[in-house]
């Protein structure tokens, strides 16, 4: 019997995703990995391709090939005087999903389009050292901190990264992140824009989750944010209940894992660090370059859909 292929829709979704989370959570190395997907090891049948659209996206695909490729690292983000002036990235991504029948496997091909803008860590919204409160003082950082807030009123889309080992962080971010809510609430208030809270979409993603103490979580994600950020995950609670709008979590890695074979074990070789964790983090072995978790956050914001098949690419 011949099984024939047909595709038989073809669904198209785009948008503008704001990245931003705190500094070395690894908001660029995520993109970089994103932008050179199609040539990770573990490439699943579904996806077909990824293509960077721009200049910025290219440039930044080549710097995972020339520099993370090579065991090195990326750049910290600059700040820029005027942070309209971020750079974007531009990307196409393709899959073609099957559906099994009796007597034919058929397809739905999906198309996302999407343009990432990515907030420097530096900005003042997840300050590591200090209280947020007491460097709002400052003027400088008071005209920052509501630049970003202006500039997010622009997306509906939002995508927070955190550093999954970075749990002692816990309170500090639900502080963080509840102030950002009340800022951007006013701010929505104010320009007539809140009317359309509830189609926001929010997407928390904890990253570097190939390391092994939080890798023996990922089957079971939401255990884990229970356990290990409960105060930012009541924090978020809040912020979905108030504006009445959607809250996903996602475990991912740039740098992924080797399968050696039952182990897996991190791809990622970890320079020391005097303040503990795998920030400071390499790729070890290129060959074995098998990333996870990259595609699934950036689904579910285009669509508001989260699908098995997609959550494992
Ligand atoms: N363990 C691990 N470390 C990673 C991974 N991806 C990036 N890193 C490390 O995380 C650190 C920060 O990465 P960046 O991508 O520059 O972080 P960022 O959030 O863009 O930082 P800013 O632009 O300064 O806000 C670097 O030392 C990376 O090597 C990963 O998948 N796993
Ligand atoms: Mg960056």
């Amino acid at each position: 019997m011949f099984f024939k292929r047909k595709i038989t829709e073809s669904l198209d979704y785009e948008g503008d995703i704001i990245l931003i989370g705190p500094i070395c959570s690894g908001k660029t190395t995520f993109l970089a990995a994103l932008s050179a997907l199609n040539m990770a090891k573990n490439k699943s049948p579904i996806l077909k391709e990824i293509n960077p659209q721009d200049d910025y996206s290219e440039k930044l695909s080549r710097r995972w090939t020339d520099i993370v490729m090579k065991g090195g690292k990326l750049a910290g983000t600059n700040i820029y005087e005027d942070i309209s002036e971020l750079p974007h990235y531009d990307f196409s991504l393709r899959f073609e999903v099957p559906i099994i029948t009796l007597f034919s496997i058929l397809s739905k091909q999906i198309n996302l389009q999407f343009d990432f803008k990515e907030f420097s860590g530096s900005l003042p919204l997840f300050p590591r050292d200090s209280n947020l409160a007491e460097i709002l003082l400052d003027s400088y950082y008071q005209k920052l901190y509501y630049q970003c807030v202006s500039d997010l009123t622009d997306f509906t889309q939002i995508f927070i990264l955190f550093d999954a080992l970075s749990s002692n962080r816990d309170k500090q971010y639900a502080e963080q992140i509840t102030f950002l809510e009340n800022s951007l609430n006013k701010k929505l208030q104010e320009n007539n824009q809140n009317k359309n809270q509830s189609n926001y979409r929010i997407a928390i993603g904890f990253y570097k989750f190939e390391q092994s103490n939080v890798y023996l979580y990922l089957d079971n994600l939401n255990n884990f944010v229970e356990l290990k950020f409960y105060h930012l995950q009541t924090a978020m609670n809040q912020w979905k209940t108030k504006w009445n709008c959607s809250v996903e979590y996602f475990a991912c890695s740039g740098f992924g894992i080797i399968e050696e074979g039952e182990l897996r074990k991190p791809n990622c070789k970890n320079d020391p660090n005097p303040r503990g964790g795998a920030k400071w983090g390499t790729l070890r072995n290129p060959e074995e370059w098998q990333p996870f978790g990259l595609v699934a956050p950036i689904y579910w914001l285009l669509t508001g859909e989260r699908d098995e098949r997609i959550d494992e690419l």
